[in-house]
């Protein structure tokens, strides 16, 4: 791993003219949101495993996953709720790595997120395809506090947090769309903050 820094929080410039999104404050807190606490995990069973439309179904335990190139990045995080944190340092593997490892199918449209506490997100596929959606297990120069999704977490730069599941530990592609946890509950599948996405 690099010790450089991408930054990438020049990536608004893609969807509007304000790094702070419309509807959003800026915050140097990090407050933790979490539909029902902090699951628990041991390092030595944890698993992490990408299924559904791939050439090859993935299994990896933490030393595999943490073996994987990873990327140091300096990124903004924006809740739904209405804040936004500029300037995060997050470390770990790129969505585009993972899924050149597995070789996703034509068919695949859609990815579904899945989590330790039950938690589960979905995206359509090109929103994932990015470089800056990491699977982070480093935040600040630390290790990704647990109640922040440690070990391993989603950050999504370009979307509303909700698309990250924290405490990830699946991936699976989809040839529908299949809704995750806050998207059944009536929130954006696409979740744009630069077009306030935030519900269906
Ligand atoms: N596994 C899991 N991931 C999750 C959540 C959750 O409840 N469980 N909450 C989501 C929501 S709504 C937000 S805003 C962010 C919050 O991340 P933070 O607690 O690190 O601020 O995590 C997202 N990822
Ligand atoms: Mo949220």
């Amino acid at each position: 791993m690099t010790d450089d820094v991408t930054d990438v929080t020049d990536l608004y410039q893609e969807f509007g003219d304000d790094r702070l999104p419309p509807g959003q404050r800026e915050t140097t807190e990090f407050p933790v949101l979490s539909k029902s606490g902090t699951p628990d995990w041991d390092l030595d069973t944890w698993e992490f495993t990408v299924t559904g439309a791939v050439e090859e179904e993935l299994t990896f335990s933490w030393e595999e996953f943490r073996d994987l190139p990873s990327d140091r990045q300096r990124q903004d995080f924006h809740c739904v709720t209405g804040w936004s944190k500029f300037d995060c340092e997050f470390v770990g593997v790129s969505f585009p790595e993972l899924a050149e490892r597995a070789g996703v199918h034509d068919e695949a449209c859609h990815v579904l997120f899945s989590a330790l506490d039950g938690y589960t997100t979905d995206l359509p596929l090109e929103d994932c395809l990015r470089e800056e959606v990491l699977f982070a297990w480093a935040f600040d120069g630390e290790d990704l506090p647990a109640d922040h999704g440690g070990p391993l977490r989603v950050v999504t730069p370009h979307k509303y947090a909700y698309k990250g599941a924290k405490w990830v530990d699946g991936v699976e592609f989809l040839t529908e769309p299949e809704l995750g946890y806050w998207e059944r509950r009536g929130y954006s599948e696409t979740a744009n903050p630069w077009e306030e996405e935030r519900y269906s």
